[in-house]
């Protein structure tokens, strides 16, 4: 499916040549994070609001990294972009976004009428200097980073702590997250998990610490996980896991729910936990970058993905959980098989009691153990460094032994030609 997109965003690209650039809208999303029959139906809904036509160009990435550095370094003229909360403050202190503007006309804002208060509160929260995040990005969905885990070889005890990465019980059966900031932020609750009991730290400091001795404590406690790792990886751990080729996974939540679904079709249990040392929730969220070339359906695009009806439909296909809190996305995702949860920090006073996935929506009691991360500025090329140390030695480990094994098979090559060449030429000599 990715490759088709690719194929039709080339030939999309090819074709848009003659185009008139006020009729195309260039859209740069995380692979697998939409109902893709959405996109078409934009196309027709913006001719209807505005009476123009556009056509959609929509690429996809699958780290935060590789969307910055186009944007960033490349200067590519997305219209539209969708980075995680720490890029978006990242985007914004670098002055690589535009602010937002609301005016759709006769068209509804579904943007702020029906954004959750809870998502609100978070981006207020995001550190763009004296700029809001409100005013330059729109959520579109959220989640937690959590364990998701095979409950036929794993207990719900052992995944309840981040320490489960580093049990010699599921070695070559753990996929982590191919994402230094998620990763990191997890290890080091974990790791100062005394500090946190006590009060000497916050969760909230925590992710404002970006010392040496922060990064050598992870990279410590990764080079203890390292030999244990079946893979780094951005999407295809969750079908790693429906395959039960992994039983423990550091994962967000939208693959999660995603994986337990498509397992249970497969007659495989798995479940996601939220440790009890903590965790961090994220956000994603529409920006449009200062290269954009058509910021009027950029916004249009942005409204679209508001409406609650689209809100749905994005949910129901990818398992992420959409930033909205309008009641017909409650009603939908209001489900009795599950227990009740106080989800009124999201949808607001009334849903003190909701019975809905809490891989979804996480009770408020396990929200009070989370925070939000942060951009590092100048310090992020450590972080990014000391991964690449982590992840590096262990493509060295197996690099090594692959060349190990071609040696000896060129070795063993060698040695039968000369055998046999001697054995030819004995005959040829007789
Ligand atoms: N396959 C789409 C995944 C998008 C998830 N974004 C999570 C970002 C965490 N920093």
């Amino acid at each position: 499916m990715k490759k088709a997109i690719s194929i039709l965003a080339a030939a999309a690209l090819v074709c848009s040549c003659a185009q008139d650039r006020n009729q195309i809208l260039k859209v740069y999303n995380w692979s697998d994070y939409i109902d893709e029959t959405v996109i078409d139906e934009f196309e027709d809904w913006y001719e209807e609001q505005t009476g123009e036509p556009v056509e959609v160009i929509y690429q996809t990435f699958d780290v935060n990294e590789t969307m910055l550095s186009k944007i960033e370094k490349g200067k590519e003229d997305y219209d539209v972009v969708c980075p995680s909360d720490y890029i978006i403050e990242r985007m914004l202190a670098s002055d690589l976004l535009l602010p937002i503007d609301r005016d759709f006309g006769d068209t509804p804002n579904y943007i702020d009428d029906n954004l959750s208060p809870y998502i609100r509160s978070c981006f207020d929260k995001m550190e763009g200097g004296s700029k809001n995040a409100n005013d330059y990005a729109v959520g579109y969905m959220w989640g937690t980073t959590g364990i998701l885990y095979n409950a036929k070889y794993v207990t719900d005890e052992e995944a309840s702590s981040w320490d489960i990465l580093r049990n010699p019980k599921f070695a070559d059966k753990i996929f982590i997250k191919d994402s230094a900031r998620d990763v990191f932020s997890q290890i080091i609750i974990f790791l100062r998990q005394d500090d946190l009991k006590s009060g000497k730290v916050t969760l909230d400091e925590l992710m404002h610490d970006s010392s040496q001795e922060a990064l050598d404590a992870v990279e410590n406690y990764m080079k203890q996980v390292k030999p244990l790792v079946a893979g780094w990886e951005a999407d295809f751990g969750k079908d790693q896991m429906t395959q039960e080729r992994g039983w423990v996974s550091l994962n967000w939540s939208g693959d999660g729910v995603w994986a337990i679904e498509e397992a249970e079709e497969m007659g495989v249990e798995l479940r996601y936990a939220l440790p009890k040392e903590g965790f961090t929730v994220w956000f994603d969220g529409w920006v449009i970058p200062k290269y954009a070339k058509n910021t009027k359906a950029a916004k249009y695009w942005i409204n679209f993905m508001s409406r609650p009806d689209i809100v749905i439909r994005n949910v129901d296909v990818t398992g992420y959980v959409s930033v909205s809190g309008a009641s017909e996305v409650l009603e939908a995702f209001t489900d009795d098989s599950y227990e009740p949860l106080d989800l009124s920090y999201f949808f607001g006073p009334q849903a003190d009691s909701v019975c809905a996935d809490p891989v979804l929506y996480p009770d408020r009691a396990d929200i009070e153990r989370s925070t939000q991360e942060h951009d590092w500025g100048a310090r992020t090329p450590d972080l990014v460094a000391m991964w690449g140390r982590v992840k590096g030695e262990n493509a060295s480990a197996s690099t090594g032994i692959v060349i190990g094994v071609v040696l000896a098979a060129a070795l063993a090559f060698a040695v039968y030609k000369r055998l046999n060449n001697r054995r030819g030429s004995k005959k040829r000599r007789k």
